[in-house]
């Protein structure tokens, strides 16, 4: 680690201070819990400049060295999770367990592009007339991973580990609010990897538009991979008009569930309750939107009701805690906002519905109770707006095509949720769903083998599976006249 706990740009294989720093907090307590630099377009057009310098050498390393060097940094993520996990918690809020399952998850995903580069094969053709022909798979270049607050462990990692697996050099930009543990991966997969210099650099920076925005007006920077909002990620692909380059984005989600009369009634309202409320709701794939069969509404309801009653507010280190504060007040106006003018509109609170103001004085975060609304319908800002926070409201649907069709009813097109147990009929919801990833009585459905991403205006390419090394790659195809 640099003596300067501030020096926290990596650039060109040195750690750096910038001439002025910006505070990270404690979403919790809104104390100052550390000072991270602060880089400018300066700072990234040096790390871009370095990053192609870099690129020719890193892609004639072997798959199978690079492959061993993402699995040595495995092997330092899995060794360091109990204390990455309490850096996440100390500036995301999350509680610890969620935070220590994410940290070992990003281990997985990295461990995957460590086993997938290895088969990122090209391919032959017949022979034509002239002779043979074949594909060949080439990195693209320098790449920027630009990551979000709300999983700033495995968002980053997984660019990380697919561009580098992939033999892209990667500038990674962590969100501003949560820059640490982002930062300290970086370390861990640096030295461990023993990469050489300009192959992983990162910029913390509060001023993600000018660090950007240098790095995207220049042709070196061969591809962008974003997470986050959709206005951002759409500004990005907007820079692409004077000269192409690959975009992967994935922006936000507006997830739909369905619980059909067959379900396994217990057992959904447990994995709705886990998929709605971690985190916060502050997840791409949070369940937004609740369609319930009429015949067994009533009775999901008293069942969600009890696993809502469970949960624990609190500081993310502190034992027990289910559920932490939202990022910022920002987050919390537009959580009050949709609960405002749901109730409006003729929502019932079932639970929640308000701030929660706890007896601890320290705690002086965006805390939001976990929220339940009944009777909600489509007119409301909630059923076309992503919420982004703990507010799950419930539909009731009179037949499966009414749900399906209801459930697609968005711009978005990220994750959706089906529970039941009739084979013939989940399978029509899965066949309809116009969703990148369904769930079938699963809360969790992200995993390193399964590309992630979504359609319609959730994103663009894939991040996961083989297809996220093809997101680093392109294809060369070579007629050979012999
Ligand atoms: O996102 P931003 P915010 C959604 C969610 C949330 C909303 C706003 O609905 O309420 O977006 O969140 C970087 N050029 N999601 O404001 O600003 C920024 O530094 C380049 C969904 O936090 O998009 C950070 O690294 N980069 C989501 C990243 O973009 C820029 C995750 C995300 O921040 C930039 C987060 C610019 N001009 C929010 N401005 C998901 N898909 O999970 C900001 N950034």
């Amino acid at each position: 680690m640099p003596a300067d706990p501030s020096a926290t740009l990596l650039i060109d294989g040195t750690w750096q201070t910038a001439a002025s720093t910006f505070d990270v907090t404690d979403p919790a307590t809104l104390k100052v819990i550390a000072k991270v630099a602060d880089a400018g377009p300066d700072e990234a057009l040096t790390a871009l400049a370095a990053a192609d310098r870099a690129a020719e050498p890193w892609r004639r390393v072997t798959a199978e060295e690079r492959a061993a060097a993402l699995r040595a940094a495995v092997a330092r993520i899995r060794a360091q999770a109990d204390a990455l996990a309490a850096l996440m918690t100390s500036e995301n809020g999350k509680p610890l367990g969620e935070s220590k399952g994410e940290v070992l998850g990003s281990a997985r995903m990295l461990e995957w592009a460590a086993e997938e580069c290895r088969r990122a094969n090209g391919r032959t053709t017949p022979d034509a007339a002239g002779g043979p022909a074949m594909v060949l798979r080439v990195p693209i270049g320098p790449t920027l991973a630009i990551s979000p607050w709300n999983f700033p462990a495995s968002m980053l990692v997984r660019k990380v580990g697919l561009a580098l697996a992939a033999g892209c050099p990667v500038i990674v930009k962590p969100a501003e609010q949560t820059p640490l543990v982002g930062t300290e991966l970086v370390r861990l997969i640096n030295e461990a990897g023993n990469l050489p210099a300009g192959v992983l650099q990162s910029l913390t920076t509060s001023r993600p538009g000018d660090v950007a925005g240098a790095l995207l007006n220049d042709r070196r920077l061969r591809k962008v991979s974003f997470t986050g909002s959709t206005e951002v990620g759409l500004s990005l692909l907007a820079s692409t008009r004077d000269h192409l380059r690959r975009t992967s984005l994935e922006m936000g989600g507006h997830s739909p569930a369905i619980v059909l009369d067959d379900a396994d009634l217990p057992a959904a309202a447990t994995a709705v309750a886990a998929a709605k409320f971690a985190n916060a709701g502050q997840s791409c794939i949070a369940i937004n939107r609740l369609f319930v069969h009429r015949s067994v509404h009533d009775e999901f309801v008293s069942l969600l009701l009890e696993k809502v009653a469970a949960l624990r507010l609190g500081h993310g280190a502190t034992e027990g805690t289910t559920t932490g504060p939202l990022i910022d007040f920002g987050g919390l106006d537009k959580v009050e906002r949709h609960v405002a003018d749901a109730v409006k509109r003729g929502a019932t609170v079932a639970t929640g519905g308000r701030r929660w103001t706890p007896d601890d004085p320290e705690l002086t975060g965006a805390f939001y109770e976990p929220t339940v609304l009944t009777g909600a319908d489509d007119t409301m800002l909630i059923s076309s707006e992503e919420t982004f926070g703990p507010v799950l409201p419930i539909y009731v649907v009179d037949d499966d095509a009414e749900a399906i069709e209801r459930a697609n009813a968005t711009d978005y097109g990220l994750a959706a949720y089906v529970f039941g147990s009739g084979l013939t009929r989940v399978w029509r919801a899965v066949d309809q769903l116009s969703f990148g990833v369904v769930a079938v009585n699963e809360p969790f459905p992200v995993r390193p083998e399964l590309p992630f991403g979504g359609m319609k205006n959730s994103g663009l390419e894939r991040e996961g599976g083989s297809e996220g090394i093809d997101a680093y790659l392109e294809t060369k195809s070579v007629a050979i006249r012999l």
